[in-house]
């Protein structure tokens, strides 16, 4: 099923990518060949930056929608479409209240290795991560092969689910060093209602953390989008090549 009121949406990391490494020359070019068929657009955890770093500074132009962080903060034909604010919606008190709790949290855990920026701050999420998010590229792989024996982060955010119980928070574990926290609803599934204008008759979502807790798993789930688990960016491109370009 392929033509232009159709459109594939991407997770970044797992799925277009190796985790936060650059997309190859040879996964661009298949995206730009899919594109001459359907609409494209990538929605990642990750803030715009990060997404720039990984699929390159014209990103924009290259697929016809970016959401970075889950979409709240969007891009549409090479164009600013519109973000949104954690800091307006949750106020000081509680963001201040979530930040201290991370960081004591933090400073108790003993970990192999420690490095900086604990807590990123972005437009619609936090970013929260125990070894920090400076660590080398050899460092984060040590602590996510670390984290699937000793599970710091589901500990971590099994905390602050008590902690913040009713306060209307989602804690999601995407990538290998960290987890986001935001508001309920502002998972992957918020790019779905800023589409929901945009009358596509079909919303392909292609992802590879798809399992409950995973930052796929609400979108791959929505009824809005026909969605797919990916194993690695191979496997979405024989996916893609066999839904579309056969
Ligand atoms: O896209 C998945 C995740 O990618 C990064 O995670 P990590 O650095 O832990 O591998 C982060 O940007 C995170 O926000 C995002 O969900």
């Amino acid at each position: 099923m392929a033509g232009r009121d159709v459109l594939c949406l991407f997770d970044v990391d797992g799925t277009l990518t190796a985790a936060r490494q650059k997309v190859t020359p040879d996964m661009a070019e298949f995206l730009q060949n899919l594109r001459k068929k359907v609409k494209v657009g990538v929605v990642g955890g990750s803030d715009f930056e990060k997404i720039k770093e990984q699929l390159g500074d014209d990103v924009v132009e290259k697929f016809d929608y970016v959401f970075a962080e889950n979409g709240l903060v969007a891009y549409k034909d090479g164009k600013f479409l519109c973000k949104q604010s954690i800091h307006a919606h949750l106020g000081e008190d509680l963001l201040q209240d979530i930040i201290n709790y991370c960081l004591a949290y933090i400073a108790k855990l003993k970990l192999p290795k420690k490095r900086g920026t604990f807590v990123e701050f972005r437009n619609g999420m936090l970013n929260v991560s125990p070894i920090g998010r400076n660590c080398t590229q050899e460092e984060r792989i040590e602590f996510y092969e670390l984290d699937k024996k000793e599970h710091f982060r589901d500990d971590f955010v099994a905390e602050l689910r008590k902690a913040f119980d009713g306060k209307g928070l989602t804690f999601s574990i995407g990538g290998q060093i960290s987890f986001d926290v935001f508001p309920n609803g502002w998972d992957k599934t918020y790019c779905l209602g800023i589409l929901e204008k945009e009358a596509f008759s079909q919303i392909y979502f292609f992802g590879d953390k798809t399992m409950p807790g995973g930052n796929d798993y609400e979108i791959y789930t929505d009824p809005r989008t026909i969605g797919h688990c990916v194993t690695s960016p191979e496997d979405t491109r024989r996916i893609c090549t066999e839904l579309f370009l056969q």
